[in-house]
């Protein structure tokens, strides 16, 4: 093509396709097909041309002409159409919906950032899938032993050996031994994570649920470091100020056992429907770290004293949010999760 069509045709698509508005496509038009227009000069110029040259340039020519008048017919209806969508920028904008998080984690969030407020490392999770030795045998539930009927275990077939089978751990005090046989007291920490049990789901249990593990060990460590600890996190979560009472229990893995109880957290400790009219709440086990459990981690129990409690965060959560089923967490109904 002749360099100088080539040229004018490079720009003039250029500046139609991006015209913004129809006065300025009108002025286009005007300016490369007008009656003084350079596409109408370059056809009016082929009557000073030789034969030849009007073979080459002329149909050229034509051709631009057509396919500019295309270009602009079609820009037009583009600009037209833009108009007639023409959008009014004071009107509300529609609201996206995005996702959020689960109100498990949301209230698993809470637990981490109030423990991390009291001066509390958190570990990782650690493993789900667990040997029979860290879920049981290392926390002084030997085999046979009564206490292994507390926990309905989901055994695994695959990859167990003869003495150390595989299983989902029942809970995430199995975490405590992991962490003692890899770090030196003094530490306190907490390891939230996800547990199994084989059992039948009503209104407050299910086959798996979360825990959060609380852990303190040092030199110095007695039953006022888990009180204080255990009022001032559940005060915190919900957010009033809660005492704590704690009644004897039994867990293989603390010496003494005990179950914790707080006051309500509805009506404070006065009584009502929540606390069937007691003022208390059980919320938790917990104990004093078993000389048997140190010597799993290789510590000395004589120089070491610590705390444990493990506490249910759906439990938390139902509690927080007042509500009545566990397996609402669960049921993927979005008329329940959208509501946090
Ligand atoms: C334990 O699992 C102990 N490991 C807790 C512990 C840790 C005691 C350290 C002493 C020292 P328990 O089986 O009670 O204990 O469970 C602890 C919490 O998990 C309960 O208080 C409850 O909140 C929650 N929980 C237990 N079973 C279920 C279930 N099926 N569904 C939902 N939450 C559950």
């Amino acid at each position: 093509m002749d360099k100088k069509i080539q040229e004018l045709k490079n720009k003039a698509v250029l500046e139609i396709t991006g015209s913004f508005d129809l006065k300025s496509l009108e002025d286009l038009k005007v300016k490369y097909l007008g009656r003084k227009g350079e596409v109408t000069q370059i056809l009016r110029s082929l009557a000073d041309l030789s034969i030849e040259q009007k073979k080459v340039i002329g149909p050229q020519a034509q051709a631009l002409r057509k396919e500019l008048e295309e270009l602009i017919d079609k820009r037009s209806a583009e600009l037209k159409n833009k108009k007639t969508r023409s959008f009014d920028v004071t009107r509300p904008g529609k609201k996206i919906k995005t996702g959020h998080l689960h109100p498990l984690t949301l209230v698993e969030k809470e637990i981490i950032d109030i423990f991390k407020s009291m001066s509390f490392s958190v570990v990782d999770s650690g493993p789900e899938i667990e040997t029979e030795y860290y879920n049981f045998d290392a926390l002084n539930i030997p085999k046979n032993h009564p206490a292994r009927e507390m926990h309905d275990t989901f055994w695994l077939e695959k990859n167990s050996a003869k003495n150390n089978k595989m299983l989902l751990r029942t809970h995430t005090s199995p975490m405590q031994i992991r962490y003692m046989e890899k770090h030196k007291p003094p530490f306190q920490i907490i390891v939230p994570g996800k547990v199994f049990r084989y059992e039948a789901t009503d209104a407050s249990h299910e086959i798996n649920f979360h825990q959060v593990e609380c852990l303190m060990v040092g030199r110095d460590i007695s039953l006022a470091n888990l009180k204080y600890t255990v009022e001032q996190f559940y005060s915190r979560v919900f957010m009033r100020k809660l005492n704590a009472r704690l009644r004897p229990s039994y867990f293989p893995f603390v010496e003494p056992g005990l179950e914790i109880d707080i006051q309500c957290v509805k009506c404070g400790g006065r009584g009502c429907n929540i606390c069937k009219e007691s003022g208390w709440l059980e919320v938790t086990g917990a104990g004093m770290v078993h000389p048997n459990v140190f010597k799993s981690a290789g510590y000395d129990p004589k120089e070491y004293q610590g705390f444990a409690f493990g506490a249910g965060v759906e439990r938390i959560a139902m509690l927080k949010y007042n509500i009545p089923d566990i397996r609402m967490f669960y049921n993927g109904d979005l008329r329940f999760i959208n509501q946090f």
